[in-house]
């Protein structure tokens, strides 16, 4: 059994997780924060047999796109402490990252 962890952005969560659905996966969804935009994304955490792997794996690429993104603006008081002109005006989003890792154990209760 495999682990899937996926970050997802926020605009794609609605679709993926109904292909996800529809496609008979069980997932949990988590309300996340991308550490360097600090902008809302969403984990999944999606357990599937070691066969089912490349199928959600599948299911997640055809639902998620990649965007260009705006850097927000820091705050004075961040900016006087970073080298400022090294951080991009925009940066590509997503599609998804995906995370794989071996279930050692597995039961429910
Ligand atoms: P964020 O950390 O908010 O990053 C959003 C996008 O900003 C990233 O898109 C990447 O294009 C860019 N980026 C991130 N760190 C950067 C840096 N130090 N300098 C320049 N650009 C940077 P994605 O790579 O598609 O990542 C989307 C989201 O997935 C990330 O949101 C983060 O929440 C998660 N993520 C990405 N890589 C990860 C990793 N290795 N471990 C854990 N989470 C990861």
């Amino acid at each position: 059994m495999k682990m899937i962890t996926a970050i997802v952005n926020k605009k794609d969560t609605g679709a993926v997780c109904r292909a996800l659905t529809d496609e008979g996966f069980e997932f949990t969804k988590l309300a996340t924060t991308g550490g360097f935009l600090r902008d809302g994304n969403t984990t999944l955490l999606i357990g599937v047999a070691d066969e089912r792997l490349q199928p959600a794996i599948e299911v997640i690429r055809h639902n998620c796109a990649q965007r260009l993104q705006k850097v927000p603006a820091l705050p004075p008081t961040e900016m006087a402490a970073t080298v400022y002109h090294s951080y991009p005006a925009e940066v590509m989003v997503g599609g998804a990252i995906v995370f794989v890792s071996d279930v050692l154990h597995f039961e429910k209760m």
